[in-house]
């Protein structure tokens, strides 16, 4: 595969993990997962990460999964790219285990002493494609070893970054977000 179609697989086969947390952020809030509770000195996740963001997250990916599926062939015939159709497992996983990243990172960032809304760069940017390409080849061994590529998972850790960088950014400025990261 050339460069530019590993690049549109790449695309492709992570946004149903891309747009769960950018959903979170609009669309979630109320109720704390940890119910306000602390673990030692401070809290077990913190208030930003809530029930209504995971459980929405989780749904508009899975739905975007699907939708994607539905055009895959005609997109792809457009494009000149064989791109990927996702199970309803691979769907999930990749849309929850993005969502479970971003939990587990907030829990790391409780440990080491960092208020809600603190930076923690790299795991910021990475600790939702490690969840969800962690989930996805767990649920779907077969599926994950036919798209994500060597190549296509090295362009996954190169441009999710940018790309996390840019909409927190764009969120940020458009007062969605209260911190730029
Ligand atoms: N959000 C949510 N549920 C989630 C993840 C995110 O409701 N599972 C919403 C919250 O309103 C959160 C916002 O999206 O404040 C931004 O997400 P994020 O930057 O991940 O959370 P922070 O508030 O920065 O908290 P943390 O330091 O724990 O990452
Ligand atoms: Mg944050
Ligand atoms: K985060």
């Amino acid at each position: 595969m050339d460069l530019v179609s590993t690049v549109v697989v790449a695309f492709w086969a992570m946004l149903p993990a891309y747009v769960p947390n950018n959903a979170a952020v609009l669309l979630g809030g109320g109720r704390p997962i940890d119910g306000g509770r602390n673990l030692g000195e401070r809290r077990i996740l913190g208030d930003g990460k809530t029930w209504r963001g995971t459980i929405v997250g989780t749904g508009v990916g899975v739905g975007l999964a699907l939708l994607l599926s539905e055009v895959a062939t005609p997109v792809g015939e457009a494009v000149n790219v064989a791109l990927p159709t996702f199970p309803l497992p691979v769907a999930f996983g990749l849309a929850f285990g993005a969502m479970v990243g971003d939990i587990g990172a907030s829990f790391l960032k409780r440990r080491t002493g960092r208020d809600r809304g603190a930076a923690f760069p790299g795991l910021d940017q990475l600790d939702f494609v490690v969840g969800a390409l962690a989930l996805a080849a767990a649920v779907d061994p077969a599926w994950f070893g036919e798209w994500f590529t060597g190549p296509v998972l090295a362009v996954v850790v190169v441009v999710t970054p940018l790309l996390h960088v840019g909409t927190n950014g764009v969120a940020y400025a458009l007062d969605l977000k209260e911190e730029p990261w």
